[in-house]
């Protein structure tokens, strides 16, 4: 099956698909890709790799666990700017990642080959081995993802994205395939916005979507009212959209069969199924491994 996804949300329910012992394919956003030290940084990819790999940071939901900061300390005291918070590990991630990419590999395979060495058993895709950078409009003007998501803690006011290169994207080597050949595609619940708009644009990828034979479901990152992680109900809301599972549903119609929402939400099912949509009211908030496994079995179930 494939997973499209973007960070912590998507990288959590891959693995519990992985637990599950399901093939999988995940098919992940670069929008928030970025230079920083010379050093080319896949946040999602490392995130989804990291989490399926069991080596990732739980609390934070990024970097590496356990890590140490010698060597951003010592930048620090070189005078090089270290807003963003980058681990010895970590690091090596990225030395190896700029290495291989300079030597001309494209990310995709840099990703399968970092993928493999960490013993991840899931075939990782970046959506487009081509460069798409995700900006942002706010008051404060345009900023670059890292800038707005990190540096101004994403405190900005987003009154519009541009995904820079993605009309010039093409999709990477097993990205169409894999939507249109698996039998259950699920969009993660990332950040309707951040993390999927930025996957289904690259040219074919939304068309492969919409016409895949493959059950199509979507997991709502809003509960409540709220995003369990990150920015998602503050975006929902300056981009004039409902702040719940049934705004999201309205940007998923079309694309998917299911609408996955919490029990908190479930009196929001039948205005969701106004839109065409079948709905799954379950438990959505995945915690640990076994809460992660538990959402991905009754996924597969209603599938
Ligand atoms: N997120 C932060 O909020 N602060 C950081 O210092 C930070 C560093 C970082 C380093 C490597 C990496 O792979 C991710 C990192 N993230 C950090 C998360 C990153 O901003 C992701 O883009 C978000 O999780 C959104 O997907």
């Amino acid at each position: 099956m494939t997973v499209l996804a973007g960070g912590v949300g998507g990288a959590r329910l891959a693995q519990g698909f992985a637990l599950a012992g399901v093939p999988l394919d995940v098919v992940v956003n670069v929008g928030d890709d970025t230079v920083l030290h010379g050093l080319n940084i896949s946040p999602d990819l490392d995130t989804v790799m990291y989490t399926l790999a069991g080596l990732a940071d739980e609390e934070r939901g990024w970097g590496l666990r356990g890590e140490s900061y010698a060597t951003l300390t010592q930048l620090t005291a070189l005078g090089e700017d270290t807003w963003f918070t980058l681990g010895d590990k970590d690091l090596a991630t990225h030395v190896a990642r700029t290495a291989r990419l300079r030597a001309g590999a494209p990310l995709s395979a840099v990703t399968a080959q970092l993928a493999a060495a960490l013993g991840v058993a899931a075939r990782i895709l970046p959506v487009t081995d081509d460069p798409v950078a995700t900006l942002l409009d706010t008051p404060s003007g345009r900023l670059a993802f890292q800038e707005y998501f990190v540096r101004r803690r994403h405190a900005d006011a987003v009154l519009g994205l541009t995904y820079d290169g993605i009309d010039d994207a093409r999709p990477a080597p097993g990205v169409l395939d894999a939507v249109t050949g698996a039998d259950v595609v699920v969009v993660a619940p990332s950040n309707p916005f951040l993390s999927v708009f930025p996957v289904l644009g690259v040219p074919g990828v939304r068309r492969a979507l919409e016409t895949t034979t493959a059950r199509r479901l979507a997991v709502s990152p809003i509960v409540g009212g709220r995003a369990i992680k990150g920015p998602a109900a503050q975006i929902l809301e300056t981009l004039g959209h409902e702040v719940s599972a049934l705004g999201v549903a309205r940007l998923y119609a079309g694309l998917v069969d299911v609408m996955v929402i919490d029990d908190v939400d479930a009196a929001l099912a039948p205005a969701i199924e106004a839109l065409g949509l079948d709905v799954l009211v379950t438990d959505t908030i995945m915690g640990g491994a076994d809460g992660r496994e538990r959402l991905a079995r009754a996924l597969l179930e209603s599938s």
